[in-house]
C-alpha cells in the first residue's frame, strides 16, 4: 500500500502539482485499503490524511495503514483547511472524473489562493498493470462466477423468467463468497440476447431459444465477468453456425493474447473472422475492457487503442458478441490475466454451446 503513494508522490514534479485529492473512493482503496463509502485522501510530500467520519471508526478505520486518519463531522474538504496540511500557493491536483461540478466550486471558493489542475487518469494509470495478489483476487472472483454459472444450469428451463436466473446467479455467488455484483445481471433470452446489454426481465425462457448470460461479483473489491450463452431446446444448423463463429472468433482471440501484441490486433483477429463468416456489421462493440477495482477500466481492446500494447499485470476481457436484431444474439466472455508474458485464462465454465 505505502508504495503507491509513494509511487504516486514521485509523480508530483513532474506534473508541476505540490499535493493531490483523491476523491474516488476505488482509488481510496487502491492507495489505502480504506473500505468505508465516504471520504476524500489528501497527498502531499509529506503529509497522507484520509479524511472521512464517525461511521467508520473501528474496524474500517483500523484496517488502514500507514495513512494518518482524520475522523470529521464537518464537510470533508472543510476539514482539510482546519488540518493545514495545503501551503499558500501550492498546485493541488484533483481527479476531473470524480470530482462533481459543486465540490470544485466549492474547493475553489475555500481555497481562492490555490491553483488547481485537473487529472484524467492519475490514478488510474498506475491500476492497469496488476500486482500478483491483485491477480489472486480477481481469479478468486472468476473462480465464484465459474461455480455459480455451473449450479444455475440445472435452473435454467422453459417457463423461467429471465429475472429469476438472474436472482440465482447473485445469490450464488454470494452464497460462494463474492461480495456483491459490479452491475445488474445480464439474462437475456431469444429475441432479447440481440440487444448486447440486455439486464434480466421477466421475460420467460422458452424452447428453441438462446440465453446470454453476462454476470460479474467483487471479491476483496475485484470484479470478475463474464458471459456464456446456452440454448434451450434443440439448436438449427443455423443456431449453431451462429455460435461456432462467435466460439472461434473468441478462441482466436484468446489464444493470441501476450504480451508485446497490440491490443487493437486482439480486436482485429476477432473482427476479421466474424467478417469474414458475413457477420461482421453486426458485432457491434469493441472486444474488450480492463478489470479490476473496476468492472470497466483501461485499458480498452479495441481496434481504435492505437497505441496500446499488451502488458505484464493487464487484466481484461475478450468478449466478442454477434446480434441479429431479428434473430438472437450470442457473446461468449472471458478474462486473461497476463503472466510471465502468457494470457491465462481466470474464467473457466465451459465454452462449447451448452444445450439445455
Ligand atoms: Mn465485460
Amino acid at each position: 500500500m505505502p508504495d503507491r503513494i509513494k509511487e504516486l508522490q514521485s509523480k508530483f514534479k513532474s506534473n508541476n502539482i505540490d499535493c493531490f485529492l483523491v476523491t474516488s473512493l476505488k482509488n481510496i482503496y487502491y492507495l489505502t485499503g480504506f473500505t468505508g463509502d465516504a471520504g476524500i485522501l489528501f497527498i502531499s510530500p509529506r503529509k497522507v490524511k484520509l479524511i472521512t467520519d464517525y461511521r467508520f471508526q473501528g474496524e474500517v478505520v483500523d484496517r488502514v495503514h500507514n495513512v494518518e486518519v482524520c475522523l470529521t463531522r464537518k464537510k470533508y474538504f472543510k476539514e482539510i483547511a482546519t488540518q493545514r496540511v495545503i501551503k499558500r500557493k501550492d498546485r493541488i491536483g484533483f481527479e476531473s472524473r470524480h470530482v462533481s461540478y459543486n465540490l470544485y466550486w466549492e474547493l475553489r471558493k475555500k481555497f481562492d489562493w490555490l491553483k488547481f489542475k485537473s487529472f484524467d487518469s492519475f490514478i488510474e494509470d498506475l491500476r492497469v498493470k496488476k500486482t500478483k495478489e491483485e491477480i489472486k483476487n480477481i481469479k478468486k472472483a472468476c473462480e465464484i462466477s465459474d461455480k455459480a454459472f455451473l449450479e444455475v444450469l440445472d435452473y435454467i428451463k422453459p417457463g423461467v423468467r429471465e429475472i429469476e436466473i438472474a436472482a440465482e446467479l447473485e445469490y450464488r455467488m454470494k452464497k460462494l463468497g463474492g461480495e456483491k455484483v459490479a452491475f445488474d445481471t445480464i439474462v437475456a433470452s431469444g429475441f432479447r440476447s440481440s440487444i448486447p446489454h440486455g439486464t434480466a426481465s421477466d421475460k420467460k425462457i422458452k424452447r428453441g431459444e438462446f440465453v446470454v448470460m453476462d454476470f460479474s461479483t467483487y471479491y476483496r473489491g475485484y470484479a470478475s465477468d463474464m458471459t456464456r450463452t446456452v440454448f434451450v431446446g434443440t439448436p438449427t444448423d443455423k443456431d449453431k453456425d451462429l455460435y461456432d463463429v462467435v466460439y472461434q472468433a473468441q478462441k482466436l482471440a484468446r489464444e493470441a493474447t501476450k504480451e508485446g501484441t497490440k491490443l487493437k490486433d486482439l480486436d482485429r483477429i476477432a473482427r476479421n473472422y466474424i467478417e469474414n463468416s458475413g457477420y461482421g456489421k453486426y458485432f457491434t462493440h469493441s472486444l474488450g475492457h480492463g478489470v479490476g477495482l473496476d468492472v470497466h477500466e483501461a485499458p480498452v481492446v479495441s481496434i481504435k487503442n492505437h497505441n496500446g500494447i499488451v502488458e505484464n499485470g493487464m487484466v481484461f476481457t475478450i468478449e466478442p458478441g454477434i446480434y441479429l436484431p431479428e434473430y438472437q444474439g450470442i457473446r461468449i466472455e472471458d478474462i486473461v490475466a497476463i503472466r510471465n508474458k502468457r494470457g491465462d485464462v481466470l474464467t473457466n465454465s465451459e465454452r462449447e454451446l451448452i444445450v439445455l
